[in-house]
């Protein structure tokens, strides 16, 4: 353990670190620091073991502290810690393309690597332009996001994402040409719904509205996350991807599936899109990739798309878009690394077997007080909690905090509180998070 962290640390040592989506004076006040992390646990300063319920932050799918991870990243770093991929190239990152192409949804066998999900959010958004354009549809350039969405904090991804506290801030610097579609959370009709709620496949329809508003020939592509994260697990009805699917073939609309958390194992099958037998055009992933060990995202692109755009003379640059670390060696070894764990411990479904089991621990929160709705798929859950009158999130938040003091670590967001776990979780950790939870949610009045 770094003993320079293992002491609490005085106030002023937290002050230059400018902590991202954190109330910072309220950490500092009362910090909360991780120093070490090993399988399903970490530990924090003072040496207390947490249970991670959340994989980190919806990355750490099998479990912390990998060694194959870290012995991979070692022996990149040895052998070459940095090689540039503008028109030059390194075998690892083809080798780890080749390896997600294989696992991809059909035909996204053209992946563009990333940082983050928030810059495979914008280079998907970017490629659909781009596609439309070499096709000469170069008129095509809105984009049809979600409310409730989240695709990063990008320029792109802030103004397709649909969450109130993202975007009012950044109101005067949104992309022009974005609508929204409604989002698919419906308490009324599909309170305590076990897994896909049954009501509101029509909600797609919306999208024909959309259409019929902005003409489809003004419309580039439509970005939905399969399961929206971030606004607490909010399920697609059964049939709802199908008709965005189908809507958007009709007319031409490319359909972007932003897998950064559902990617990777989180729901059954490695993507999202596989469970709900749904293709889209392009995916966005992140986290996952490499079990959060090193930064990196990929785009997945259906080869239509990357052969649309193989254009011009042969030596002219394609697409004018990329990073300085587009396939960081480091980070490769990393995600190839992930992938031999993922597959050698049947990760990448594992949560199919868990499913049935999970979803009867967190429905027993159902009845507790102050609990409006408890929704899950796969390894994700969430317990919508009752806002406190004129004081949102106070709730929840006193919820996160009793649940971590009591050594699980879930994630809040708003009132609500969602679940995560490393995809190597053990039934009686299951049943540890959600007991913890229900009483977190008992003594919070
Ligand atoms: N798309 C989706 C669907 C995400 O969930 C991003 C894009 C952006 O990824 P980066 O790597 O740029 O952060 C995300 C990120 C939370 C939470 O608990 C969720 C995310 C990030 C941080 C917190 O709500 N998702």
């Amino acid at each position: 353990m770094n003993a320079k962290l293992s002491h609490a640390p005085a106030h002023h040592e937290l002050d230059a670190f400018w902590m991202p989506f954190t109330a910072n004076r309220q950490f500092k006040a009362h910090p909360r620091l991780l120093v070490r992390a090993e399988g399903m646990y970490y530990w924090t300063a003072e040496g207390r073991e947490v249970l991670d319920a959340v994989a980190g932050l919806w990355c750490v799918n099998a479990g912390h502290g990998r060694r194959e991870i870290t012995e991979a990243v070692t022996k990149q770093l040895g052998t070459m810690e940095y090689a540039p991929a503008f028109q030059m190239g390194h075998p690892i990152a083809f080798e780890l393309a080749n390896r997600l192409a294989k696992i991809a949804p059909p035909g996204l066998e053209r992946i563009f690597f990333t940082n983050s999900g928030s810059e495979s959010v914008d280079t998907a958004l970017k490629i659909a332009i781009a596609y439309h354009r070499a096709r000469g549809a170069g008129q095509r350039i809105r984009f049809i996001g979600r409310e409730k969405g989240y695709h990063g904090v990008g320029f792109g991804g802030m103004s397709v994402g649909g969450m109130v506290n993202n975007r009012k801030v950044f109101s005067s610097s949104m992309l022009p040409g974005v609508d929204h579609l409604p989002h698919t959370l419906d308490i009324e009709n599909n309170a305590f719904s076990r897994g896909l709620p049954q009501w509101g496949a029509h909600l797609a329809d919306a999208l024909e509205r959309l259409i019929a508003l902005h003409d489809a020939s003004t419309i580039a592509a439509v970005i939905v996350e399969p399961i929206a994260g971030s606004a607490g697990v909010v399920l697609p009805p059964i049939g709802y991807l199908k008709r965005l699917r189908e809507i958007c073939d009709k007319h031409d609309i490319l359909l972007i599936f932003d897998e950064v958390i559902t990617g990777f194992g989180r729901v059954g099958q490695p993507f999202a899109s596989q469970a709900f037998d749904v293709t889209p055009d392009l995916m966005t992933t992140a986290k996952g990739l490499t079990n959060g060990a090193v930064p990196m995202g990929a785009v997945f692109a259906h080869r239509k798309i990357y052969d649309a755009l193989m254009q011009g003379p042969e030596n002219a640059i394609e697409l004018f878009h990329g990073y300085t670390y587009s396939g960081h060696p480091v980070a490769c070894a990393a995600a190839l690394a992930a992938l031999e764990v993922y597959t050698k411990e049947g990760l990448l479904t594992r949560a199919a077997s868990l499913a049935a089991e999970w979803e009867n621990a967190v429905h027993s929160l159902r009845g507790l007080p102050h609990v409006l709705d408890v929704r899950n798929y796969g390894l994700l859950g969430a317990a919508e909690l009752e806002p406190r009158a004129g004081n949102p999130g106070a709730r929840g938040f006193e919820v996160f905090l009793k649940c971590f003091e009591q050594g699980v670590m879930v994630r809040q967001t708003g009132d609500t509180i969602a679940m995560s776990p490393p995809l190597i979780v053990e039934s009686k950790q299951l049943a540890r998070i959600v007991e913890t939870l229900a009483t977190a949610i008992r003594e919070t009045a």
